[in-house]
């Protein structure tokens, strides 16, 4: 009879477990978005005649997990070479006029997505501050000790966004919420997540990748290493 009492405990086991859905966090979970409901957003699929991948089918990369911020007490900061330092709260940063645009993300490990993407231009927030004579450079960082750097010339140039809304969906926080800056034409590792500072400076630098070997100048199609 030993063998009735281990077949109940096996099974009773497997119930629990395939029931208290600490088994996996992938697929089709209702209300993860999984299925492109994200609460009471609906996920875009095709823009401009352009096919979107869907949220669950985009790959991420994230150096230490998921960042967790809460949207009531975010503050995004800018600072460095301009006039009037800036502190706005979320509501302030997305009530700036938006732009949207269809982006390729390229990572340097070979993957990609293509997604519309809706933010504010990076210009506006740096007129705000207003940016000082000689800067040249723009660091991004976040919220996991992350950081990234572009040329300022290129962030005006091409009107790149710091992006809230992927596919129309307020960017999901395993994805970069509040904000990740859409560094179009770039590899995904100059697509800063979680941002929580913007600092102008007249110095070069290198991000977390970059210092570890990365190109600093990450033009897809451009070198990757070097
Ligand atoms: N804060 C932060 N931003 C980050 C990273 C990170 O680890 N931390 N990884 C970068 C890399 S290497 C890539 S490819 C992209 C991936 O962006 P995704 O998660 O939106 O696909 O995020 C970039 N931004
Ligand atoms: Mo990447």
């Amino acid at each position: 009879m030993k063998w009735i009492s281990t077949a109940i405990l096996v099974i009773l086991v497997s119930v629990i477990i395939s029931s208290s859905g600490c088994v996996s966090s992938d697929s089709d979970t209702e209300g993860d978005g999984s299925d492109g409901i994200y609460g009471d957003e609906v996920e875009t699929l095709e823009y401009q005649g352009v096919e979107l991948t869907p949220i669950n089918e985009q790959r991420n990369n994230a150096i230490k997990g998921t960042q967790w911020i809460n949207e009531d007490t975010y503050l995004l900061k800018i600072n460095g070479m301009v006039d009037t330092p800036q502190s706005l709260t979320y509501g302030q940063v997305t009530s700036y006029p938006n732009v949207s645009k269809v982006v390729i993300l390229d990572c340097v490990e070979g993957w990609g997505f293509t997604a519309k993407w809706t933010g504010v231009p990076v210009k506006t927030l740096l007129d705000e501050a207003g940016v000082q004579e000689g800067a040249t450079t723009v660091i991004f960082y976040s919220e996991d000790g992350y950081s990234t750097a572009h040329d300022l010339d290129y962030l005006v140039d091409n009107n790149i966004i710091l992006g809230y809304k992927l596919n129309d969906v307020t960017l999901p926080e395993d994805r970069g919420f509040p904000f990740q800056l859409v560094a179009e034409g770039k590899y995904g590792y100059k697509w800063g997540k979680w941002i929580t500072s913007i600092e102008v400076t007249d110095e070069p630098y290198e991000g977390y990748w970059e210092s570890r070997g990365y190109n600093n100048n990450a033009d897809v199609g451009g070198p990757r290493f070097g």
